[in-house]
């Protein structure tokens, strides 16, 4: 059965703010770079991602392989997608637009079985090792390590923080600092100071009340930034990496081919 190692990473406090990417194109060879270089979790991700349910599953194969949490953002808060990321084996899920109490709460249920929540069971998948477990420890054990992250990136789940961070069961709230601007108003710039005011008042408030924080950046700077605010967990997209490390490479090489010539 499967470990979290986020879970017990952030459950220890260790004051080590856990790295992952986000990988939306199919490619298991990506996700084990992601492992390789170090990161602690890659966020499969199906939200805006093209990915199938079979993608999915490969990719949580090779994140295991390769010793990295595989976490799933998926769809929506639908049960129905949650359930297929957990049968595929994920160790947890990010939740995009979760707006009220209601909506986390349906989510935490979606994730775990009963007495907690309200998981459908189906022991032929992935995730029970195709039936091959003891049922009652599967069914504990699945409790214990899933992991649940949702994400406060509206206006509306703003006016419903304190009520959303008071529900039982959410591991980390991961403030998606995009979505949250543009639902604001301020489309995109998600260093206006009124985003910052929020993205403040949810690292008050989350922390208050010992719910772990995370939150999404675009840089090596970001992240340091964010590091110092107190993020327990920082994402990044795998794109965006990508992007500066060909425009780092084109206008190096560039330079030196100017500087020659001169
Ligand atoms: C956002 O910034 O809206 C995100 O969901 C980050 O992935
Ligand atoms: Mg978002």
């Amino acid at each position: 059965m499967f470990y979290n190692k986020l879970k017990a990473q952030l459950q220890a406090d260790l004051k080590e703010t856990a790295l992952s990417v986000f990988v939306g194109f199919p490619s298991t060879q990506m996700v084990e770079m992601v492992a390789y270089n170090g990161f602690d979790v890659v966020v499969i991700d199906n939200e805006h991602g093209m990915l199938s349910d079979e993608n999915v599953e490969h990719m949580i194969i090779a994140a295991e392989n390769a010793g990295v949490t595989p976490l799933v953002r998926v769809v929506s808060s639908d049960p129905a997608h949650i359930l297929k990321a957990m049968d595929r084996g994920a160790h947890g899920v990010h939740v995009p637009q979760v707006d009220d109490k209601e909506q986390a709460m349906q989510v935490v249920k979606a994730v775990k079985y009963p007495p907690i929540g309200k998981r459908g069971a189906a022991f032929s998948m992935r995730a029970a090792k195709y039936g091959t477990e003891p049922i009652a420890e599967y069914l504990a054990h699945a409790n214990t390590q899933s992991l649940v992250c949702i994400h406060i990136e509206s206006e509306k789940a703003m006016e419903n923080l304190e009520e959303i961070l008071s529900v039982e069961g959410i591991d980390m709230v991961f403030i998606g600092p995009t979505d949250l601007s543009v639902s604001l108003g301020y489309g995109g710039s998600i260093d206006h100071p009124d985003v910052l005011k929020s993205i403040d008042e949810i690292y008050q408030l989350a922390t208050e009340r010992g719910v772990k924080v995370g939150i999404h950046t675009k840089s090596k700077e970001g992240a340091r930034q964010r590091e110092e605010w107190g993020a327990d967990y920082v994402s990044l997209t795998v794109t965006s990496l990508l992007n500066e490390a060909f425009k780092d490479y084109i206008t190096g090489v560039k330079e030196k081919k100017i500087k020659q010539n001169h």
